[in-house]
């Protein structure tokens, strides 16, 4: 650890956005006494949100910490053993899988939080070493079918400037709680307070976010399909798509066939159907045609909810209609360190599957619905052990109670965590790691235009005896496996030794006279440059190759940043990275970056798969409409949606189970402690239910989904529709034998998901409530 004065930076671990924090450490050298915004950090700059501010109960809470290997007792309990017997048993067990029924028999989920991408991004050597070849992690029950929608249009990703956009769209998302870009209630503020700007939000709840839009489409439940189709329409049918810059940009024939189908939606049918007046969707539209800039965010109200996929090629199909890419304030394809999530667009039926359940793998990741079934089943490709990384996946999956039969089922679970979680405590070994704030940690969801950020974090407390971090972990891992030693590291290191031009020279040579060495690059980079480090980053070794990457791949934006060319830049990269403890620009890019990096490919606005998916709406609408008074906006059982619904039908509720609060981080603090409000987590419902239930707030109620059932306290709101009740995300944990409110995947169910990716409908359970 380095001393850098009484303020230590550091990053928030609680979100994707990891704003840059100061913290002051207590005389004690542990305590967290003081937590500020990090002015010097590059995307942040001062900004946090409330919830930065009480890290302390991560660091030092009440958590059920480990900080010794433990093995699990034949009678469930757990004994402390050393590291040495930890790594030698672990992998001879995982050599003894892979030797009776193959190493792809290993699977792998996690990998990294919303803090800590440093510690996985060594895991592929792990599973290169015992055979291992599926995985998956949080993502494929979210973003896995915008990833494969962005391939198919694009081929490539992108994300939204909602710093410089003159009209921001947020489908399913509520940034004032969940953030999701850089100092996201400033930016939201910004744009509610211009009146040369517009918000546009699409969320059945009257969110925070909501309060400051200009147009809140307040859809019901599970109708996104119907509303965005809409949506997308009126731009057709009023002729307000940017034509001339399709003609430019897009395949023509994908634009002729958009068209087409666009221009028969019934909008008036389907705006009932989502139960939003059309003559706000018209308007919405107009004002989406008429801006210089869109820029539109989608995310899990959508994207774990019905048609998900779909509903994530309609949103981009409303900004690329309108020419909202490549332009300042619009949608952008942004560099990066590591490229996570890119998929590469398979058409649905082709490319790769997973073993069992025959899933489409997408963006390398097997969908976390279907990981019970490939375990619980006699099919001789089943997975018969997992080593799950910085994650919770017998919370944090789909129906817990079938997660946690299905981790029982297999021969071996490790888990590499920092505290005794859910899944631990499933486990057959548990190897504790050290805190984010006790290692050397980062991200890799650097997505910031034109500047993009890059911060490796240093350690600002020292770590406890006992624990390893995970490189470490890896690193022994793959030398217990026999697949490198002190034989492939002896010259790397000797190179290393005589510096960085001539470790690079001997890198090289060494892995294109040996390739089978690639996979376990990181490992081999950690051993022998990693010693070399400054301030002891060996840890960051494997972001050398990264750097040099991205130097090779954004030469201008690198050299625009201020690291010259060529493959100095890279050094200088890697260097600014190593010793800037606030964050560094790692590239500055001009607008065309964005062109450049979806190359000479025109956007496809064809996927012939989901715009049949439209093309078929009108036989489903004449279906449901049916089946399920469609048009009904009457309070309680009569809003039950998405083909549950109707008064007297046995779900009439819609709840969503999940949603992101003022004190909700997913499980990474544990200490229930740290909320100051909603303590329990309250299931949110419409004053019109609780009148009708004849509840009112704090009472409690029973909640019964075809999963499960709890009992919960309730908080009526004039925010929420009638019929539609939310669940928080991240309670339901247990700490010293006390558990603090519902964990949402007790009421889920694996089998709710997309046809196409697989993502869950975590956002649209069926439900119904009884009061106690
Ligand atoms: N405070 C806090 N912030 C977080 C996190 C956290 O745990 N707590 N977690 C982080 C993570 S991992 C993620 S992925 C992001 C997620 O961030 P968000 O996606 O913003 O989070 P949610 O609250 O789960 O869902 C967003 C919205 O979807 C709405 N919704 C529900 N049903 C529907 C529907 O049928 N249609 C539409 N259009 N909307 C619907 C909900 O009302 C809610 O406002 O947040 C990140 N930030
Ligand atoms: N029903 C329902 N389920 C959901 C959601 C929902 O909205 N509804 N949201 C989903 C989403 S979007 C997400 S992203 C997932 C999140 O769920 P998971 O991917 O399971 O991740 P987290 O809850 O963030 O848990 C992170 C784990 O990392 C551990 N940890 C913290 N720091 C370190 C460290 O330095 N090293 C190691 N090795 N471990 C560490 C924590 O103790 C914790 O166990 O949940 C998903 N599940
Ligand atoms: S939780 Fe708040 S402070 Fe922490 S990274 Fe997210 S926005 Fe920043
Ligand atoms: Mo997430």
């Amino acid at each position: 650890m380095v001393e850098r004065g009484e303020w230590r930076s550091s990053a928030c671990i609680l979100c994707e956005c990891n704003c840059g924090i100061e913290i002051k450490v207590g005389a004690d050298g542990r305590s967290f006494d003081k937590i500020r915004g990090d002015k010097l950090h590059p995307a942040s700059a001062g900004y946090t949100c409330n919830k930065a501010l009480r890290l302390d109960h991560y660091q030092n809470g009440r958590s059920g910490r480990i900080t010794s290997p433990l093995r699990r007792r034949p009678d469930g309990t757990f004994e402390e053993i050393d590291w040495d017997t930890a790594i030698t048993e672990v992998a001879a067990r995982l050599k003894a899988v892979q030797a009776a029924h193959g190493g792809e028999t290993i699977f792998y989920y996690g990998g990294g939080g919303q803090g800590n991408h440093l510690g996985g991004a060594y895991s592929p050597a792990t599973l290169q070493a015992f055979g291992a070849r599926y995985r998956s992690s949080a993502l494929a029950q979210e973003k896995t079918g915008e990833f494969w929608v962005n391939a198919r249009l694009l081929g490539a990703p992108n994300r939204a400037d909602l710093e410089h956009c003159e009209v921001a769209v947020f489908v399913g998302k509520n940034p004032y709680q969940s953030h999701g870009f850089p100092r996201a209630r400033s930016v939201l503020k910004e744009i509610g307070k211009d009146p040369a700007r517009s918000m546009i939000v699409i969320d059945p709840v009257r969110t925070e976010t909501a309060d400051l839009a200009d147009f809140h489409l307040q859809v019901r439940p599970g109708t996104d399909v119907y509303l965005l189709t809409a949506l997308a329409a009126v731009l057709v049918q009023e002729e307000l798509v940017a034509a001339e810059w399709l003609a430019e940009h897009a395949e023509a024939a994908g634009v002729k066939a958009v068209t087409a189908v666009l221009s028969e939606v019934p909008v008036g049918a389907y705006c009932e159907v989502a139960d939003v007046p059309e003559d706000l969707v018209r308007a919405a539209a107009r004002r989406i045609a008429a801006a210089g800039s869109v820029a539109v965010l989608e995310d899990l109200g959508v994207q774990m909810n019905k048609d998900s996929t779909v509903v994530s090629y309609v949103e981009k199909l409303i900004w690329l209609l309108t020419g909202n890419l490549g332009k300042k304030g619009a949608q952008y394809v942004p560099s990066g360190l590591a490229s996570l999530g890119r998929d590469r667009g398979h058409p649905a039926g082709e490319g790769p599957r997973s073993p069992v359940a025959g899933a489409q793998i997408i963006s390398g990741l097997v969908p976390c619905n279907v990981i019970a079934d490939e375990i619980l089943t006699d099919h001789p490709a089943r997975y018969r052990a997992m080593l799950i990384e910085s994650a919770n996946p017998a919370h944090s999956l789909a129906d817990s109670a079938r997660m946690r039969e299905a981790l029982e089922a297999l021969e071996l679970v490790v888990v590499v965590d920092v505290a005794m979680t859910e899944t631990a405590r499933l486990a057959d070994y548990v190897l504790p790691a050290p805190t984010q704030y006790e290692k050397f940690e980062a991200t890799f969801f650097n997505f910031d235009f034109p500047k993009n950020i890059f911060h490796l974090r240093h350690p600002v407390v020292a770590a406890p005896e006992g624990v390893l971090p995970e490189p470490e972990i890896h690193a022994r891992l793959v030398e217990a496996a026999g697949a490198l030693g002190e034989d492939d590291y002896a010259p790397l290191r000797e190179a290393a030794g005589r510096g960085r031009a001539a470790f690079a020279e001997a890198f090289l040579t060494t892995l294109g006279a040996r390739p089978e060495l690639a996979k376990l690059a990181p490992v081999l980079l950690y051993r022998t440059l990693g010693p070399t480090l400054p301030h002891g980053a060996a840890s960051a070794a494997l972001l050398w190759a990264a750097a040099h990457t991205c130097a090779q791949r954004n030469p201008a934006g690198v050299a625009r940043a201020g690291y010259g060319e060529g493959l100095e830049a890279g050094e200088r990269l890697f260097d600014a990275i190593v010793s800037g403890p606030h964050g560094v620009v790692i590239t500055d890019d001009e607008q065309d970056e964005t062109w450049r990096r979806i190359g000479d490919r025109k956007i496809q606005l064809d996927v012939p798969e989901l715009l049949a998916e439209i093309a078929r709406l009108p036989e489903r609408f004449a279906a449901r409409d049916s089946a399920d008074s469609a048009g009904s906006t009457g309070s309680g059982g009569s809003t039950g949606t998405g083909g549950t619904g109707g008064t007297g039908s046995e779900w009439p509720y819609v709840l969503s189970a999940g949603e992101r609060r003022a004190f909700t981080a997913n499980t990474i603090i544990r200490d229930p402690g740290w909320r100051r409000r909603d303590p329990e987590g309250t299931l949110r419902m419409s004053e019109a239910d609780a009148r009708l239930l004849n509840v009112t707030a704090g009472d409690r109620v029973r909640l019964t989904t075809r999963r499960g059932s709890v009992e919960v306290a309730v908080e009526p709101t004039d925010r929420m529709r009638a019929g539609h009740i939310s669940l928080p995300n991240g309670l339901g944990l247990e700490v010293s034998e006390v558990t603090t409110g519902i964990a949402p995947n007790e009421l889920t169910a694996s089998e709710d998901r997309d046809e196409y990716a697989g993502t869950p409908w975590h956002k649209h359970v069926p439900a119904r409530l009884e009061a106690l």
